[in-house]
């Protein structure tokens, strides 16, 4: 009787180092191709990334196609800037830094820094081409 309880503790305990080992490996694998970590976009959302620095913006021109839906996100990469969509309501900053929009009108657009951010706040200035 104690010898077989004696190996049913030791075969228990080895199952449950396996289990921990198995789900160690499966952690790091599933964590690792995550590292780099890709935006996950809900079916027919595009992503439209916009990044704000010390006086720029990091596209001179931002395209969109017209009756998509896209995911805008904004960051600032130095300083604390904001980004307004002239003419279609919408203004990001730090607070508020995405949104899904579906542009539905062709042309050009203008954007511009919305938070008084220094010097260069007036020239801080991009073009959404709506397609
Ligand atoms: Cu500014």
């Amino acid at each position: 009787m104690e010898q077989g309880e004696h190996s049913m503790y030791k075969w228990i305990m080895s199952t449950i180092v396996m289990v921990a080992c198995a789900f160690g490996v499966y952690l790091l694998a599933a964590g690792m191709p995550q590292k780099p970590h890709e935006e996950v976009l809900p079916a027919g959302t595009e992503l439209l990334k916009i990044t704000a620095t010390n006086f720029n913006f990091d596209q001179p021109e931002y395209h969109v196609k017209a009756g998509k839906t896209y995911l805008i996100k904004f960051s600032n990469k130095l300083g604390k800037h904001g980004a307004e969509f002239k003419g279609m309501n919408l203004n990001f900053n730090e607070s508020h830094p995405s949104q899904t929009f579906k542009f539905d009108k062709p042309g050009k657009y203008e954007i511009h820094c919305s938070q008084m951010c220094g010097q260069g706040h007036a020239q801080m200035q991009s073009t959404l081409i709506v397609e």
